[in-house]
């Protein structure tokens, strides 16, 4: 290896028992030329060092690695340490993800409000930045579409509508999502993730599934967490669709994971300061906004 110090790179995809790496020129002055020619990705296949997946720092899509035994011929190395993360998601796993990018479609498969508020609590469980995006606005017409954004509206959000067939919407959320680092997308199977990762950058044409015909759902096609470079310093991630998200939250962290009820909850206060705003007196939150039945539900389901 030449002497420049460690080489170091990102995980941008875990396939079978390989970690690719993607090198961080920066730390390699000289990419060796013979292997730059064989790989213009610039990645390395690589295996984890037995003394870090013992010791259960296990390596994650994401995270920021130190690498060792390069072989540039084989385009193979080691990894030999894992640099500290900012933040985690376990599921899917990825390691400095900076925002959650939660995709719905406006029809085909329909869109499902309690299915998109699971998705939305496990988004604001992580408490990272959130985006919401409705896909296949060209199955619909424009007053439907307009009413299901006001809904989002209302729940707190701001979402941006595209549709992948006629690229309506998706410069203006190009520009949004180059603004972030590290962006996950997720959302049930047959939304348009990869679709829209295909659309974002057109050079890497991604399979995308169809929807099975019975029940109007995605085919789980994609399989695997993987990194996608947008802009230089902004990646997203996608990754494979799940149609329900198992909600692990403690209830008394639950109204916190509700933009409507934390803006109600800022400018009043309940009698008691633990009040769960079931049926506790002197609670000060109305109990007729949209999503409160979700809220009540979840909260007893969680409290037994
Ligand atoms: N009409 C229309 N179809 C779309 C749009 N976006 C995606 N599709 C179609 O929706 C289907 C599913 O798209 P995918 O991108 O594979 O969906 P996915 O969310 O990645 O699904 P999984 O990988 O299974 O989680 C494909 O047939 C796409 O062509 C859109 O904006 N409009
Ligand atoms: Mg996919
Ligand atoms: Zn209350």
């Amino acid at each position: 290896m030449n002497n420049e110090g460690p080489l170091s790179g990102k995980i941008v995809a875990i396939k079978a028992n390989y970690l690719i790496v993607e090198i961080d020129i920066f730390s390699a002055k000289t990419i060796r030329d013979d292997f730059a020619s064989i790989n213009n990705q610039r990645s390395l296949l690589c295996t984890l060092r037995r003394r870090l997946s013992h010791g259960g720092s296990s390596a994650h899509v994401g995270d920021f690695v130190y690498l060792d035994a390069i072989d540039w011929k084989e385009g193979r190395a080691v990894i030999c340490g894992v640099k500290p993360r900012t933040s985690f998601l376990s599921r899917p796993a990825v390691a400095n993800v900076s925002d959650v990018i939660v995709v719905f479609s406006l029809a085909d498969p329909p869109f499902d409000q309690d299915q998109a508020t699971r998705f939305l609590l496990t988004a604001e469980n992580t408490g990272l930045s959130i985006t919401f995006v409705f896909t296949k606005n060209d199955l619909i017409t424009l007053n439907q579409s307009k009413k299901r954004i006001e809904q989002i509206q209302r729940w707190g959000y701001d979402p941006f509508s595209v549709s992948l067939k006629t690229g309506h919407g998706v410069n203006r959320l190009k520009r949004h999502l180059e603004r972030k680092q590290l962006s996950v997308i997720c959302g049930p199977s047959g939304v348009g993730k990869t679709s829209l990762i295909n659309m974002l950058i057109p050079e890497i044409s991604l399979k995308v599934g169809s929807l099975s015909k019975k029940i109007r759902r995605g085919c789980n096609t994609t399989r695997h967490v993987q990194l996608f470079k947008i802009a230089d310093n902004c990646c997203l991630a996608d990754t494979p669709g799940f149609n329900r998200p198992e909600l692990l939250i403690p209830p008394n962290k639950l109204s916190k994971l509700f933009p409507e009820l934390r803006i109600r909850l800022r400018n009043n206060q309940c009698k008691f300061r633990n009040c769960m705003h079931l049926d506790e007196p002197g609670c000060c939150i109305d109990k007729d906004w949209e999503r409160y039945p979700f809220y009540r539900n979840l909260m007893k389901e969680l409290l037994i």
